[in-house]
């Protein structure tokens, strides 16, 4: 399997298990599964087929490890749009977090902290390179640091996703640092 066809695979599988799971006529149960076998056959009705091994490849070879695989069932680790309840236990943070933005949406997150936007949370990396990734796909990257030690101590409640996303309801400007 090359690269560009894991990578088509992968963005059909994420748009799917994250955000329009009706589009193909999928429905994920409450905590964001499908049975891998409804997939396939989903996406193969859809005109976009691909193999079990194809998916399996997908799953254990994606950068991010978007996807999480529980015996006959598949669903995405974080990112949804969709309703679902990942049911992840709250976690301990780091002292410092990092967030990847781009210098346009400063002004915004200096007045109003980070906000969710359009995902269920906050998203924050556990370190400066990921988080510039992150910043990078809109812009010229800039990152942030947030006090996740202090938000804790505050009652702020973090979770961690199966891929090493750090998940926030929202970041109070308070505790950021934007240098
Ligand atoms: C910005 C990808 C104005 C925020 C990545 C970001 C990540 C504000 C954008 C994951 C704001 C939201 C998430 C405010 C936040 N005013 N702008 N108050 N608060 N923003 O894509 O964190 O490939 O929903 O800085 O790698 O960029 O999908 O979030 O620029 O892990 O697996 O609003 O998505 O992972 O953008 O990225 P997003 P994100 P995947």
């Amino acid at each position: 399997m090359d690269d560009r066809r894991t990578v088509k695979v992968s963005k059909y599988v994420s748009k799917h298990l994250r955000h329009q799971p009706e589009r193909i006529g999928l429905t994920l149960d409450p905590q964001g599964w499908v049975e891998i076998d409804d997939l396939l056959r989903a996406a193969a009705a859809h005109r976009f087929p691909f193999s079990r091994a194809e998916l399996d490849h997908v799953v254990a070879t994606n950068d991010k490890k978007r996807f999480a695989v529980d015996g006959t069932r598949i669903r995405a680790s974080q990112g949804h749009t969709v309703e679902v309840d990942l049911e992840l236990p709250e976690a301990e943070p780091p002292a410092y977090l990092y967030h990847g933005t781009v210098a346009s949406a400063l002004d915004s997150i200096r007045a109003e902290g980070l906000r969710p936007m359009g995902r269920h949370h906050v998203h924050l990396s556990p370190d400066r390179e990921t988080a510039t990734r992150v910043g990078a796909r809109r812009g010229r990257p800039v990152v942030l640091s947030v006090d996740a030690g202090a938000m804790r101590a505050a009652g702020h409640v973090f979770r961690v996703s199966a891929n090493g996303v750090w998940l926030a309801d929202a970041v109070p400007p308070e505790f950021l640092r934007f240098q």
